[in-house]
């Protein structure tokens, strides 16, 4: 079997400590999104994903059951298909049925015992697929394994509007390294969520039962749990509204009241009702979307929309 690279549970905590403590300094304070991620927060993930109000994930889902024939016909055979954050790949299994003599299935994603049980899975459940996980941070540089049969091309797929996460130069940037990894022939099949009516956008980051604003204030918690950080947790309140100039949700924990952040004898004072930024979820449309993608070497060839207009799956081509 291959060995495969983990980072040790002590570098993950320093690198975590590092980017909250830098965040909080900042000025506005800020704490990166991707840190959401933790046992409770995946949780939390998964049931925004029930709700009535968070359209995205049914949206997208249907897309794929009636549409993932097409796909894999755009897709081609032989490919190697790479999923970016792949999680529990479960929008993948409709693609994977579809596509036409794929040579091997390579979920990247940070957590790397997840990954490796959805990978044991995968494997009995596509024989003739091989299956090669990938544990990185697909924000940084990564080499794409070597599978058995050679690939005709590669193909990434990325979905679940996560691009959105990304401001204009860094999805930018994003895009380009998949260029670069995919080379000539190459492809990318990508989610994205739509511009849409403001009222509809922002009950889906502020819904009714306060599902995300426990998604986002977990953040809090997971900072005094494994940081042994001081924070009156019940202090703080969900903030989501659309910002129209920038198309982007904006996320925010605000301060209902003047307090400090003790983290490891360093103190971070909060003004009442000061913000800290954890979110951006960026809204596009297939045009706006196709220009950025054009500045990173990708170029739009199909996209499929639901009959209500609220999200894309788009197929770009290097
Ligand atoms: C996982 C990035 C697609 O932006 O809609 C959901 C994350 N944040 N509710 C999104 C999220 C709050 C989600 N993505």
């Amino acid at each position: 079997m291959f060995k495969t690279a983990r980072p040790p549970a002590s570098s993950q905590r320093r690198a975590f400590k590092h980017d909250v403590i830098e965040g909080l300094s900042d000025f506005p304070k800020r704490l990166p999104c991707k840190y959401f991620y933790d046992k409770r927060g995946s949780a939390l993930f998964d049931q925004i994903c029930e709700l009535d109000e968070y359209y995205l994930t049914r949206t997208e889902q249907a897309i794929m059951d009636r549409y993932a024939a097409e796909m894999g016909a755009q897709i081609g055979a032989g490919a190697m298909l790479v999923e970016y954050g792949s999680g529990s790949s479960v929008k993948t299994r409709i693609l994977l049925d579809h596509l036409i003599d794929p040579v091997a299935y390579v979920p990247v994603d940070i957590s790397h015992r997840h990954l490796h049980q959805v990978a044991d899975q995968l494997r009995d459940d596509y024989p003739q697929i091989e299956i090669l996980p990938v544990t990185a941070d697909f924000t940084r540089p990564f080499s794409l394994p070597r599978s058995r049969v050679a690939p005709t091309h590669s193909a990434v797929y990325f979905p679940g509007s996560t691009i959105g996460n990304f401001e204009p130069l860094h999805a930018e940037i994003l895009l380009q390294s998949i260029t670069d990894l995919c080379g000539c022939g190459g492809g990318l099949l990508i989610g994205i969520d739509l511009v849409k009516d403001v009222h509809v956008l922002e009950r889906a980051y502020d819904d009714a039962a306060g599902v995300t604003a426990a998604f986002n204030l977990n953040l809090l918690h997971r900072i005094a749990n494994e940081l042994d950080a001081e924070i009156d947790v019940d202090a703080f309140e969900h903030v989501a509204f659309f910002n129209q100039d920038a198309s982007r949700i904006e996320i925010y924990i605000r301060s209902m009241t003047e307090q400090v952040i003790r983290i490891d004898g360093e103190t971070f004072p909060l003004r009442r009702g000061e913000m800290i930024h954890t979110e951006y979820s960026h809204k596009y449309t297939v045009d706006g979307f196709a220009q950025l993608a054009a500045r990173a070497g990708l170029e739009l060839h199909r996209s499929w929309i639901d009959d209500d207009r609220l999200f894309a799956v788009l197929h770009l081509v290097v």
